[in-house]
């Protein structure tokens, strides 16, 4: 087999870079491990910024996202017992997209297959033979070891993917940061508690009311790290949410049976340089951000968007230097990204390690942000991905 371009992982990313490049006519192939039921039905992010929503319209799979998105003007969040209206469209004049990861992935696989891509699931044993001006790429597929020649290697196959062992340990920096909490998250078939997202800071641990449409409700609540969820059944997951509503909220909660329930961890994770040679990171084989700011999806059709242009000019104008500034360009926005998901984990989670004193410099600095105009217009620039 030969391509121009090999993108390990079908997951957005992948996903996303395959169709722009169909777009643009340059071959291209993604080897993903699990099946494509297993990747369309994974239940996680679920809110889109207004960049990520203009590029997705721009590649052809704005139809159903324009049909079935909520668009939200703002959010709340809530801390002693309060709540505090965040108007992004007053404060930074956009709005936010609610529009679960499942359909934006969905809408992603239908315009693949309209276009004939070139997708193999149930890939194993990847490997790079070679890196340079051309590579050689192993895998098994099917039971039979198969062999690809391509120009470029894009890993973007999440956390877990193996892409990021191919750049060499003398020249990569890896910045990590483990939280001692996760987010036990919870899906179900009943009316969201509010019309936008609801953070809240309480005593008891943070909490998240959001959904995935109007007759489907998404909750978290912070739990221990090594917390199992076979220990919480639906009543003990309604229970400890119902406690750290504020009061306004309370009597409008309505429960009902979990169709999906997960822990997810939270951590920091950077790769430094997000490039080496011909092969090129994106999403989250490069980075992770706690999902507090509701920037990981956001982020890594951020990174598509930067290497998509980077190879169109390679092979339109046989120009590479948008790809050799990709890791640069991209690296700024994931600082900024981290700076701003780190920030708004700090403020809203109890941390175990916590003291008094840390305690009452969070309230302060929560109070300050929401007793003051200015910050709240930072705040809402760096929701909606203006940064
Ligand atoms: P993905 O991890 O989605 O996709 C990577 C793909 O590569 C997968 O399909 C995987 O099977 C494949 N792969 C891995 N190793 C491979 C190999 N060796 N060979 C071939 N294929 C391989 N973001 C938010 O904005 N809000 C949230 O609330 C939120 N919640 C999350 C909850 C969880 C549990 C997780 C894990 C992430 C969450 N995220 C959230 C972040 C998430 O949405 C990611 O940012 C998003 O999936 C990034 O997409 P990709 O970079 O494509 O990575
Ligand atoms: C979600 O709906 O899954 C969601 C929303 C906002 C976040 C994180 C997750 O910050």
């Amino acid at each position: 087999m030969k391509t121009k371009i090999v993108i390990i992982g079908g997951g957005p990313a992948g996903l996303l870079l395959s169709l722009i490049l169909n777009n643009n006519n340059i071959d291209n192939i993604i080897l993903e491990k699990k099946t494509s039921e297993h990747v369309a039905n994974r239940i996680r992010a679920g809110i889109l910024e207004p960049g990520t929503v203009k590029l997705l319209k721009k590649v052809g799979v704005g139809e159903r996202l324009t049909k079935e998105g909520l668009v939200h003007k703002g959010f709340s969040i809530s801390c002693n017992d309060k709540l505090y209206k965040i108007n992004l469209k007053k404060l930074a004049n956009k709005n936010v997209t609610v529009y679960g990861q499942t359909e934006v992935t969905r809408d992603l696989m239908n315009a693949l297959n309209l276009k004939k891509g070139k997708i193999l699931y149930k890939v194993s044993k990847i490997r790079i033979l070679n890196t340079g001006k051309s590579s050689l790429i192993e895998f098994v597929y099917n039971n039979k070891i198969e062999k690809v020649k391509t120009d470029f290697i894009i890993g973007c196959d999440g956390y877990h993917g193996i892409t990021k062992d191919y750049i060499p340990k003398s020249i990569k920096k890896i910045y990590k940061n483990n939280y001692d909490f996760g987010w036990l998250g919870i899906l179900s078939n009943t009316k969201p508690i509010s019309k936008e997202l609801v953070y809240i800071n309480n005593k008891d641990g943070f909490a998240l009311c959001s959904m995935r449409s109007k007759t489907r409700s998404r909750y978290y609540v912070q739990c221990d790290i090594n917390d199992n969820i076979a220990n919480w059944s639906d009543d003990r997951f309604w229970n400890n949410l119902y406690k750290k509503l504020p009061a306004d909220l309370k009597n409008r909660l309505q429960t009902g049976v979990s169709i999906e329930k997960s822990i997810a961890v939270l951590r920091n994770f950077i790769i430094e340089p997000m490039s080496y040679k011909n092969i090129f990171l994106a999403g989250d084989a490069a980075h992770i951000v706690p999902p507090t700011g509701a920037k990981g999806l956001n982020l890594a059709i951020s990174d598509i968007s930067l290497l998509s242009k980077g190879l169109i000019e390679y092979y339109k104008n046989s120009s590479e230097s948008f790809l050799k500034n990709y890791s640069m360009n991209c690296l700024d926005r994931v600082w900024k990204t981290q700076r701003f998901s780190s920030w708004m984990t700090y403020i809203l989670h109890n941390f175990p390690k916590e003291t008094a004193f840390t305690n009452k410099l969070k309230q302060t600095e929560l109070n300050y942000l929401l007793s003051n105009k200015e910050s709240k217009i930072i705040l809402a620039n760096n929701y909606i991905g203006n940064y």
